[in-house]
């Protein structure tokens, strides 16, 4: 029986991607390195500092910035982003969204956040939706970011319940991996390409269902 689904954030919930977009392309400018919306699509799911690495290898600036240096490149691009996420707000849910999670809490299915972000809370503060949820995993707590299934197990554990009693969703492939290594059944996000691993999948948030999802996951 399903009693718990583990959400990510940026690409499900919310649609923060357009924001780091904007941070880290300022940051890359000043770098002389070119971004596009294209190589954006690679830092989805991936942890600020995996994508600053990302971005100094298109440069092939991997080796030219000190440990220290590298710190101080992502706290600036946080900074910024930080300041591009105060316009969130609850209108900022992505379709859908609303409605699910008013359909999990009337059923008494409890809810967990696994995202890679460390603006997780405040932007689900900003969306009017952290007092829906029972537990956030602490990303710094994890040794490894996703595909690696330790962000999402940790889900299971704080809303103190089994894997296969949990449902998670995501819109990233590197999340759906993380969900299937976790032993969970993964809902995806996305094209039928980009989903094809995941247990079931929807082409937007709009068709994520609970009874669709209960079915499925249960059958
Ligand atoms: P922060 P998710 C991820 O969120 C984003 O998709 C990714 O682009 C970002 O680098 C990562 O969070 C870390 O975010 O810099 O705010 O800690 O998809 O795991 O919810
Ligand atoms: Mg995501």
């Amino acid at each position: 029986m399903i009693k718990g689904f583990i959400f990510d954030l940026d690409g499900v919930l919310t649609d923060t991607a357009e924001y780091h977009y904007q941070a880290w392309k300022r940051m890359a400018n000043k770098l002389g390195i070119p971004l596009d919306r294209e190589m954006n699509e690679q830092l989805k799911g991936i942890s600020r500092m995996d994508s600053l690495e990302r971005i100094l290898a298109i440069g092939n600036q991997t080796e030219k910035y000190s440990v220290e240096e590298k710190e101080q490149l992502a706290n600036e691009k946080n900074e910024d982003y930080k300041k591009l996420i105060l316009s969130v707000t609850p209108n900022d849910l992505l379709p859908g969204i609303a409605d699910l999670l008013a359909d999990l809490k009337k059923e008494n299915i409890r809810l967990a956040l696994a995202s890679a972000s460390k603006n997780g809370p405040v932007i689900m503060e900003k969306l009017g939706i952290a007092d829906l949820f029972d537990t956030v995993v602490d990303p710094a707590s994890l040794a490894n970011g996703k595909p690696d299934p330790e962000i999402f197990i940790k889900g299971a554990e704080q809303l103190q319940l089994k894997t296969e009693e949990c449902v998670g969703v995501e819109d990233a492939q590197a999340g759906i991996e993380s969900i299937n290594a976790a032993g969970i059944f993964s809902v995806g996000v996305g094209t039928k390409e980009m989903m094809k691993n995941a247990d079931y999948a929807v082409s937007d948030t709009s068709e994520l269902k609970l009874s669709d999802i209960l079915k499925k996951a249960t059958n």
